[in-house]
């Protein structure tokens, strides 16, 4: 398998976040997208080649033009207003207040388009957003033009990125910038399934009403878990897409054995809608000592895993998102890729 992957993730780093009130170093770290690169020399995945630049335009497929202008703006504006920390929301609309206005300044504009404090700018962050969505791309025409399945080595991750929203680690959703631009080749019918362990809110609400792209996703309960706002089972699309939906929500502890019957659920669900193209939105923070969830996926499941996405049948774009056990995210991410191809 052919693994796309850019270094110019590296510039995304020292960003920080807040838990339970502290400001901490980010878990989504550089050293995340090196542990993989490792691995996948260390088994001969194949190559690695680095993604070719592509037009912005194409993320503006479905995401709002406004909110994909603002990304690259957000960091030189927040030191023109005199700040030299890493760029942190922390004052949004919430219902009630008002979202139709677009405010004027840096702080305001940051938590107008977010949903939380999770996605941060530093100097290199833009560069690195870019990156990772020039990786899908580039992934997604190796699988266009032939290839049974492609790595798309994204950094930063995008799942939870809305269509005018960033927020836990994500700015571009690449999964879906991916999905729309198969569709805009050509495929009638694509398939997101996701399965990191947190719900991909921002992947669910860009095609919540279109019955063209269909999207599954199995993850840590929002009742307990991030991002707790969307992901539970009763959310099946609307409009077009009603019925094209669908959430696995699933109880801390989960395993391999209780994992493996939700994705046979729904793999039943994905082979009814009858894809030309799956997606894979590939998170291994499932993984037993992931610092930040509550699954118990073990090493040797990521195989597994891989090797019943490979009896699907089609052509797979596996896109890089979650996953923060640093020290094994090369082998349970590249578990996966090794699985899908045994
Ligand atoms: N104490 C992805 O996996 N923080 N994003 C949760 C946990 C946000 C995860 C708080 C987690 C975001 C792509
Ligand atoms: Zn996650």
């Amino acid at each position: 398998m052919k693994t796309v992957f850019s270094p110019r993730h590296a510039g995304h780093s020292g960003q920080t976040e807040l838990v339970g009130g502290e400001i901490v170093p980010g878990f989504e770290n550089p050293s995340r997208a090196r542990f993989i690169r490792e691995r996948i020399d260390a088994v001969g995945l194949g190559p690695v080649i680095e993604p070719g630049p592509h037009d912005i335009a194409l993320a503006k497929r479905v995401h709002k033009p406004d909110y994909v202008d603002f990304l690259p703006n957000a960091w030189p504006m927040w030191r023109v207003a005199g700040h030299s920390t890493p760029a942190m929301p922390f004052v949004w609309p919430a219902p009630g207040l008002r979202s139709d206005v677009p405010p004027d300044t840096i702080e305001a504009l940051l938590g107008y388009y977010s949903f939380d404090a999770g996605a941060t700018f530093v100097e290199g962050t833009w560069e690195a957003i870019k990156s990772s969505f020039d990786t899908a791309l580039t992934a997604a025409s190796l699988v266009k033009e032939g290839e049974r399945s492609a790595f798309a080595l994204c950094r930063p991750p995008g799942h939870h990125a809305g269509s005018a929203s960033m927020g836990g680690y994500c700015y571009i959703n690449n999964a879906a910038v991916a999905a729309q631009w198969f569709r805009d080749q050509g495929a009638q019918r694509v398939t997101i399934l996701d399965v990191d362990y947190h719900h991909g809110n921002g992947t669910q609400e860009i095609f919540y009403a279109r019955g063209d792209v269909q999207v599954i996703n199995l993850h840590g309960d929002p009742l307990t878990e991030y991002p707790h706002f969307l992901g539970h089972a009763d959310e099946h699309g609307t409009g077009d897409g009603e019925g094209f939906n669908h959430n696995y929500p699933l109880p801390a502890g989960t395993d391999w054995a209780a994992w493996n019957a939700a994705l046979e659920d729904a793999l039943r669900q994905l082979s009814g809608f009858a894809p030309e193209v799956v997606i894979v939105s590939l998170g291994v923070d499932t993984f037993e000592r992931d610092p930040i969830s509550h699954f118990r996926l073990r090493s040797d499941d990521y195989p597994k895993m891989g090797s019943r996405l490979a009896k699907i049948g089609l052509p797979t774009l596996f896109v890089m998102e979650g996953g923060y056990a640093v020290e094994e995210i090369g082998i349970n991410a590249v578990g996966v890729l090794t699985g899908f191809e045994s």
